[in-house]
């Protein structure tokens, strides 16, 4: 009993040990990430919502990183404060390498041109919310984001 005791104490200091060296070299490694238009908020299907309107109706598909959702046709919106679930855009979801830049838009189609509601841009790197799209004169929009690592 006098002997295994301190053999046990210098296996449990050796895993510590090896535990500390492990933790740092984790860390230094940046990690991609996973962008996802999700509910955040914990209110369901308004994940895509229209603060104001750009037109008597609106019809809607996001940019992330140039590829659309949905990925054919929009999704319309017709009054202010109107929300839509996430899956009416085709659950949108993108994975991004470490320190890439993360580029999205909420894009109004029209037959001729496209009105660009907003654009932002996040790093590679865990965070949530209800983000605004609002860099046009008219029509405005709010889109329940979350950046995870992977
Ligand atoms: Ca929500
Ligand atoms: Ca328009």
């Amino acid at each position: 009993m006098t002997r295994r005791t301190p053999m046990i104490a210098t296996l449990l200091a050796a895993a510590a040990a090896s535990v500390a060296i492990a933790v740092p070299s984790q860390a230094q490694s940046p990690a991609s990430c996973r962008l996802t238009v999700t509910d955040i908020d914990g209110i369901p299907n308004n994940e895509v919502k229209a603060i104001e309107l750009n037109e008597n109706v609106d019809d809607i598909f996001l940019l992330i990183d140039g590829q659309r959702f949905p990925a054919s046709g929009t999704v319309s919106f017709s009054t202010p404060g109107q929300g839509r679930p996430a899956s009416a855009f085709g659950n949108p979801s993108r994975v991004f390498n470490a320190g890439e830049e993360i580029k999205m838009k909420v894009v109004e189609s029209d037959p001729v041109f496209r009105d660009n509601m907003g654009t932002n841009r996040f790093p590679c790197s865990p965070m949530e919310g209800r983000i605004p799209f609002n860099d046009a004169g008219a029509g405005a929009y709010a889109v329940e984001v979350r950046v995870e690592e992977i």
